[in-house]
């Protein structure tokens, strides 16, 4: 028995636990919710994740955990070698805070129901969340501090978890993130890494090339 991630490649809040799952060192089992072909809403897996949302974790003993950043939370909590927070509680809350930039500020902006609910009102579903994409990435540029390697000091964390996949987004939304030129450098360390290359959305069993 083994940890089961329920996910989709290009799902930026998935690619955040492939991340996670691989700087824990764990052996993780790929599960295909393809959200294109809406497998998210199937009664089967609306029991496992109530959103109808992709990541889900499925724990070795069957229980299941939703939401990108309480199942990076736990994977700290069950597994802290390495740690992907800061040790310092104000350094913690910190990077919890550069997570939520993208979790809460710009991710749901440009999340597939969103983007249908856009284009069912007549909008522009492939330019809408531009704006909240490059205002978002601004502020989390805006808020890092000091002149670590990564997001958040010397070793990659939850923030970083977050930073590279919002970044593979930010390009397939229209956004250039060389006006982050910070951000880039950070992403450039994190791909380095096979934990964070080895999750890439173009790597994943299930990514479909054009
Ligand atoms: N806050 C949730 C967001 C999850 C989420 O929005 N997942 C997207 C893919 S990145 C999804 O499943 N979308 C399906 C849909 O909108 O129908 C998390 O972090 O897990």
């Amino acid at each position: 028995m083994t940890l089961k991630l329920h996910n989709y490649w290009r799902s930026s809040a998935s690619h955040r636990v492939r991340i996670a799952l691989n700087l824990k060192g764990l052996a993780w089992e790929y599960v295909v919710v393809n959200i294109v072909k809406a497998e998210q809403h199937a009664q089967g897996y609306t029991t496992k994740n109530p959103m109808a949302q992709v990541p889900t974790l499925e724990l070795p003993d069957g229980r299941m955990l939703s939401q990108s950043l309480p199942i990076m939370e736990y994977l700290e909590e069950a597994h802290p070698e390495p740690p992907i927070l800061p040790r310092d509680p104000y350094d913690r809350a910190r990077c919890r805070a550069l997570a939520e930039i993208i979790n809460s500020g710009i991710q749901p902006l440009q999340n597939l129901s969103t983007t249908n609910a856009i284009k069912s009102f007549g909008g522009d579903a492939a330019v809408w969340p531009r704006r909240f994409i490059t205002d978002g990435l601004a502020a989390f540029e805006r808020a890092l501090t000091g002149d670590g390697a990564f997001s958040c000091g010397e070793a990659p964390t939850i923030a970083d978890c977050c930073l590279v996949p919002q970044l593979a987004s930010a390009r397939r939304f229209g956004v250039d993130p060389a006006q982050f030129p910070r951000l880039l450098a950070i992403e450039e360390r994190c791909l380095a890494l096979p934990a964070f290359a080895n999750a890439a959305p173009d790597k994943q069993p299930d990514a479909v090339r054009t």
